[in-house]
């Protein structure tokens, strides 16, 4: 397949509000993230995926726009953005902005004038009808919001403060072209698209994700703003299949780079409650979906790789072991994902292990959807007891990811100088940015080497482009696969579990490039009785020569 530039990069999520405070408002901004450029090079990455910044109620952080083009004062000005996608560059950084299309908030101009009568010159930006039909929002409760000046009921499939655009009407299309070629001319690297499957929904048919008006209109937005400018674009769509995937990002289609599947991350949510109640951590299904996914494309698609973002729990706290093994699993997990065939993605606070939270009460935690949550699934369907559903929160909730950024052990974790927005994790005293720093055998350098294998000349082919096969498929402790690559191969080998295992692997060794243990290397060039210590991982280089 043809190579492109953000085949080998390594993008970095950085959630605005959690990352850093400069201005001393208890909410991160630009400024704050600019601080922090060198320690992302350090890091190794590419590419920063800079969740909203734009002007916002806040109501979802960001993901409820009130105006595309102009920066929320909270995170600072346009000025400060030119600022970080300049300085970003002078570091090796490019910036993907977040997109979010499917709706916008209700405080967004178009749809203040929408809502202002039924012959508004913007009414029909947004999808109205006179009676609802039983479509649900994401977050809980009915799709619909009545409004009562007009007496008709405007679409959200998020919360009532985020309705949808109505992407029927060119006009939409041709405002939202505009908007994207703009940002495209301010010299950002690419774009994050949110919920993307969403946009050629059919709502009287009851078709929200993937409808039939989707991918004409990703190719049309491809034509309009993507074309030409070398630009990485990556999806958000959840519904995807390999199948579907590939119509995205099968570049003869010219679509998107790539989409962010999510099968393995929902495969403990409950078939009911979904996240809300989570099922035991089945590591043979996920290796089956994971596999499925490695070996789905050959030259139309390409997989993004990631455990985490501001959605989801923590990794080492959702299927690893974030009390006496958290570093140790932090870089199991690492080594799994970055050893895998794909573009991959870090979540802040990734890189030093950073754990999911437990706070005391409902009111602790400020995420919309928990709130909404609650709402349907405790006080009006009582399908889940108080209980139930704290239990379900601190498995699952997506303030599990966005407790602020642990940069040291000074108050709010070097987070703020005052209060934070959403209360830091009680334990960055000993999980912080400068206490990785100090330690070489830290989580932080356990990344950086994986970042640096992938731009190595020894290593970099074979684990951008080589081949993958799944090994020990139905082993219930260990996760296991080799990379081939013309001559070269790799071998990935991983302990998920608390309980040593040993394995019978017939390859011969050439080197060991990675262990996430401190071990005296025992001078082993055949890998039959490997034994493995709980969440061991081992990268190695095989001996092909026969
Ligand atoms: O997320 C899409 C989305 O569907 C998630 O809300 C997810 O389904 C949910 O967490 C599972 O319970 C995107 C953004 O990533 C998210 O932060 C936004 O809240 C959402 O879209 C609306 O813009």
């Amino acid at each position: 397949m043809e190579k492109q530039w953000w085949h080998s990069a390594v993008v970095y999520q950085v959630y605005p509000r959690s990352f850093c405070d400069s201005s001393g408002d208890g909410n991160g901004d630009l400024r704050g993230i600019i601080s922090k450029l060198a320690y992302l090079e350090k890091l190794g990455i590419n590419l920063i995926w800079l969740s909203p910044v734009y002007l916002s109620p806040m109501k979802d952080n960001g993901y409820d726009i009130a105006d595309y083009q102009a920066i929320d004062p909270r995170f600072g000005s346009l000025n400060d953005l030119r600022e970080l996608i300049a300085t970003a560059r002078q570091h090796h950084i490019g910036i993907i902005m977040d997109l979010v299309l499917n709706h916008s908030s209700d405080q967004h101009h178009w749809f203040q004038q929408a809502k202002q009568s039924l012959d508004n010159p913007y009414r029909d930006y947004y999808i109205w009808r006179d009676q609802p039909n039983s479509l649900r929002s994401i977050f809980g409760g009915p799709a619909w919001n009545y409004d009562a000046t007009t007496d008709q009921y405007y679409f959200h499939l998020f919360a009532d403060s985020q309705p949808d655009l109505n992407w029927e009407n060119t006009q939409v299309e041709k405002e939202i072209q505009q908007m994207i070629s703009w940002w495209v001319a301010q010299g950002v690297a690419g774009f994050r698209l949110d919920v993307i499957d969403l946009i050629g929904k059919q709502i009287d048919q009851g078709i929200t994700e993937n409808g039939p008006r989707l991918h004409p209109l990703l190719q049309q937005l491809h034509q309009a703003c993507f074309a030409n400018h070398n630009l990485v674009t990556v999806g958000e769509t959840w519904g995807a299949t390999p199948e579907i995937a590939k119509r995205y990002s099968d570049p003869a289609r010219e679509e998107l780079s790539m989409v962010f599947q999510f099968e393995h991350a929902a495969l403990d949510w409950h078939p009911q409650h979904g996240k809300w109640q989570t099922q035991k951590f089945d590591l043979v299904a996920l290796k089956r979906v994971l596999s499925k996914w490695q070996t789905a494309f050959q030259g139309d698609g390409w997989n993004a790789l990631f455990w985490n973002n501001h959605d989801l729990p923590r990794i080492v706290s959702r299927w690893g072991n974030d009390r006496q093994y958290r570093q140790r699993s932090a870089k199991l997990f690492a080594t799994l994902l970055h050893g895998m065939q794909g573009t991959p993605y870090i979540y802040q606070g990734e890189e030093i292990g950073m754990t999911n939270v437990r706070f005391e009460h409902l009111d602790d935690y400020q995420d919309i959807e928990i709130k909404n949550s609650y709402q349907e699934k405790v006080l009006e369907q009582q399908s889940l007891s108080h209980q139930q559903f704290m239990q379900g929160v601190y498995a699952s909730a997506r303030d599990n990811a966005r407790t602020p950024m642990q940069w040291d052990n000074l108050p709010h974790a070097g987070f703020s100088k005052v209060q934070p927005w959403l209360a830091v994790n009680p334990n960055y005293p000993e999980v912080n940015v400068s206490k990785a720093l100090q330690n070489p055998h830290s989580v932080f350098y356990h990344y950086q080497r994986l970042i640096a294998l992938r731009k190595s000349a020894d290593y970099g082919e074979i684990l951008i482009y080589g081949s993958f096969e799944l090994l020990l498929p139905e082993h219930p402790q260990v996760f296991a696969y080799l990379r081939r690559y013309q001559q070269q191969a790799l071998l990935v080998v991983t302990n998920l579990s608390e309980q040593a295992v040993a394995v019978s692997l017939d390859y011969q060794i050439k080197a060991l490039i990675l262990n996430n243990l401190q071990q005296d290397e025992a001078q082993i060039s055949h890998l039959q009785g490997l034994s493995l210590a709980p969440y061991q991982a081992l990268l190695y280089a095989l001996d092909t020569t026969n």
